[in-house]
């Protein structure tokens, strides 16, 4: 926290190309700052860091805490043309530029709608690895969006994560079962963005505010 009382979470948004990063990153800052559609080619081709500050977010010891808000969003892998080596090399750099001070949590970004394959889900999970170190468990959080598709199989959230595959289940628990689920957001990103910035930042608690700095 510093002397405003205001605390600065970092959040990096990691996932394959189209899974909904961007959306996410907008949906967590209350507005359409980044561009997040549905087209042939990866969207998302530079890292982009936007930032919003919610004054009065909370209050400590009597006094209003604000909060800053800082995500970077990040080109998908695989992506439609870059290489994997360009986007690790992308983000290594963001993260130095703009998180000197470390990184809060790291949201890898799974669609709820499409079964969860390795072999598809490798290269992020090993970009996530690869990035922060030996310490990525303590520091990642599954989000799966398209969350709305779990209703419509009639299931719970809790069914869903029982019916895992294997892979799937061994990934959730390396991060110690920190998993959100997001829908398609049904009014304004202003309105979803406290509910889904609330749950990660219990998990920013849940870690004293500690921050990991990037390999
Ligand atoms: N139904 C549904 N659609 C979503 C959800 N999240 C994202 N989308 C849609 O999925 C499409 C791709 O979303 P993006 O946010 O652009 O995905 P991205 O991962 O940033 O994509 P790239 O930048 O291409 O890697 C958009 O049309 C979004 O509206 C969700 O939770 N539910
Ligand atoms: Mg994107």
């Amino acid at each position: 926290m510093d002397d405003n009382n205001e605390i600065t979470i970092n959040l990096l948004l990691l996932g394959r190309t189209q899974c909904g990063k961007s959306s996410l990153g907008n949906s967590l800052l209350g507005s359409y700052e980044f561009e997040s559609r549905i087209f042939p080619q990866s969207v998302t081709k530079e890292c982009r860091l936007r930032r919003i500050r919610i004054p009065e977010f909370a209050r400590r010891r009597g006094k209003e805490l604000g909060l800053s808000l800082q995500v970077l969003d990040t080109p998908g892998i695989p992506h439609s043309s870059l290489n994997q080596d360009e986007v690790k090399r992308r983000v290594r750099k963001a993260l130095s530029e703009h998180f000197p001070e470390g990184l809060h949590m790291a949201l890898l970004v799974l669609r709820a709608d499409i079964p969860y394959c390795e072999e598809d889900n490798q290269h992020t999970v090993k970009l996530t690895e690869d990035l922060l170190g030996p310490n990525w468990k303590y520091f990642t959080a599954v989000i799966f969006t398209h969350a709305e598709k779990i209703e419509d199989m009639r299931m719970t959230e809790e069914t869903f994560i029982s019916l895992a595959p294997k892979g799937l289940s061994t990934l959730l628990q390396k991060v110690h079962d920190r998993c959100i689920f997001k829908e398609q957001p049904q009014g304004t990103p202003h309105e979803e963005r406290g509910v889904l910035a609330n749950q990660i930042l219990h998990f920013v608690r849940q870690n004293s505010y500690q921050t990991l700095k990037p390999m």
